[in-house]
């Protein structure tokens, strides 16, 4: 069995049970083909001119850990600037925030030529080499320049825009062009990946061979939707753990008399967190009976706090729920309980559970992980109901949550009203199916779905001098 090599910008250790799903898939594979795990350590040079140095390698079980550091100069242009600053906010449809600052893409350039020159050495000739996300896209052209001609694979978590939002990034041809250099490229919803197939046949003018298979730049590219899922297996397990179960036990006291409703996102203004509080206090406006009655759990955990659209939805968001709290509280109930900070990834499940309504209301997300959570922690005899954002890469397969348009304030209330008052029959049945589907497609189908896709792809030409 060809031995995997797994690139992302950071990388998690597997052994850690912090860890979390797709860490601990991608070490299981990583595990059966005494595979690697190349990344940045998250260590930051602050003497110019020292990237580099050597990698770091650590043995974590079968898994080989490989490690880099970054100066301070080209993590500010490659992660905090072109990553974080151009590609997520665009690919968030978020033009608005984008910084088109043109020291960013050299750093970004940069950055992947440098992981390209320490990962090629490490390299064997039948490696599978699968790289994550927006981080890496040109990577695979930059190991092809240095000859390598392994299979290589890449995997973007986040959404591809329309072509006409992709083409307001200077050099996004580049870009595109640069993933023709894999052999195959997933995303995650059959959105995305239609727009990549607009934007390759309008942009790139690129010849269409079929069932996902272009050819363009003297290359054939594999392009389809691989949703990623979770672990629902160990998920499940969690909850029945003694934590999971403590923390259940802990809400459901502290609660008895109300209905809780949660979110959990990472603070991003992908995540439509001013919405969701304007739906939360519209629902209170209308809902007099849900005073005292209802609490919304929020937790924001801190994010990417050194790029300053962070900040902007950070003080936002507190000034939303002070208001909230402020205009509807009593003395003895706080409508919102609001924390800026990380939970305990155990404690998690027991949160999902004692909740009856989740809100997974981002603006736009790749899939959206937490939705799939939620649902893989609830009591199957007493279920909570998803209220979920068709703008989520998981709304494709969630069929049966309530959808809404987190723009839309009013409808976004009436959703989170119903789902406070839906019957126990319609809740088991919903939830049901739900779980069906999350089983179905969990992470291990992830992983395997696209490593065999991966295994059958093969560009026809190689050795093209790509950037
Ligand atoms: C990207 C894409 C795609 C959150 N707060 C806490 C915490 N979390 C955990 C959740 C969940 C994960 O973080 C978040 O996953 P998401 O999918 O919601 O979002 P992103 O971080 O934006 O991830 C996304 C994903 O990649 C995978 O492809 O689904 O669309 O944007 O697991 O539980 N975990 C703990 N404490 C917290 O406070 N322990």
């Amino acid at each position: 069995m060809a031995r995997l090599v797994v690139v992302s910008n950071r990388i998690a250790d597997p052994r850690k049970t912090a860890a979390g799903g797709l860490a601990v898939a991608l070490a299981e594979v990583l595990n059966n083909t005494g595979g690697m795990w190349f990344g940045w350590s998250g260590k930051i040079l602050e003497q110019p001119g020292e990237s580099d140095g050597d990698v770091k390698l650590q043995q974590a079980g079968a898994v080989k850990l490989a490690t880099i550091d970054l100066t301070r100069e080209d993590h500010d242009a490659y992660y905090l600037g072109y990553s974080n600053g151009v590609l997520w906010p665009v690919f968030h449809y978020r033009l608005d925030l984008a910084d088109f600052d043109a020291g960013y893409i050299a750093g970004y350039r940069r950055v992947n030529q440098l992981f390209a020159r320490k990962l090629a050495p490490l390299l064997k000739d039948d490696d599978i080499i699968w790289v994550q996300d927006y981080h890496l896209i040109p990577l695979a052209a930059e190991l092809r320049a240095l000859g390598c001609n392994q299979r290589i694979g890449f995997f973007l978590h986040i959404p591809l825009p329309p072509p006409l939002i992709l083409a307001a990034i200077p050099g996004h041809d580049w870009l595109i062009r640069a993933l023709f250099a894999y052999d195959l490229a997933g995303f995650q919803s059959k959105a995305d990946h239609s727009h990549f197939s607009e934007y390759v046949r309008s942009e790139a003018h690129a010849q269409d061979l079929g069932e996902g298979r272009w050819r363009a730049f003297n290359r054939t590219l594999q392009a389809g939707a691989y949703p990623i899922g979770i672990d629902v297996e160990e998920f499940v397990g969690l909850t029945e753990a003694p934590e999971g179960r403590e923390m259940y036990e802990r809400m459901k006291r502290e609660y008895s008399r109300r209905k809780l409703l949660v979110g959990v996102d990472r603070l991003d203004y992908s995540k439509g967190l001013p919405h969701r509080m304007r739906a939360f206090r519209e629902l209170l406006a209308r809902n007099p009976e849900t005073h005292n009655s209802a609490t919304l759990i929020q937790i924001a955990s801190p994010s990417r706090e050194d790029v300053s659209a962070y900040s902007d939805i950070l003080h936002e968001l507190e000034s939303l729920c002070g208001s909230i709290n402020g205009n509807f509280g009593e003395l003895d109930w706080m409508p919102v309980r609001y924390m800026h900070r990380t939970v305990a990834r155990a404690r998690l499940p027991g949160l999902y559970r004692a909740s009856r309504v989740a809100l997974v209301t981002p603006l736009r997300d790749g899939m959206n992980l937490v939705a799939k959570e939620f649902i893989a922690a609830q009591d199957p005899e007493n279920p909570g109901v998803l209220v979920l954002s068709r703008f989520a890469g998981a709304a494709e397969q969630l069929r049966e949550a309530l959808l809404v348009n987190p723009y839309d304030t009013e409808g976004t209330a009436s959703a989170i009203h119903l789902a406070l008052q839906m019957p126990l029959e319609e809740r088991k049945t919903r939830h049901q199916a739900l779980m069906k589907t999350i089983q179905k497609y969990d992470v291990h189908w992830w992983c395997a779905s696209f490593l065999d896709t991966l295994a059958q792809a093969r560009s026809e030409e190689s050795g093209t001098p790509w950037l």
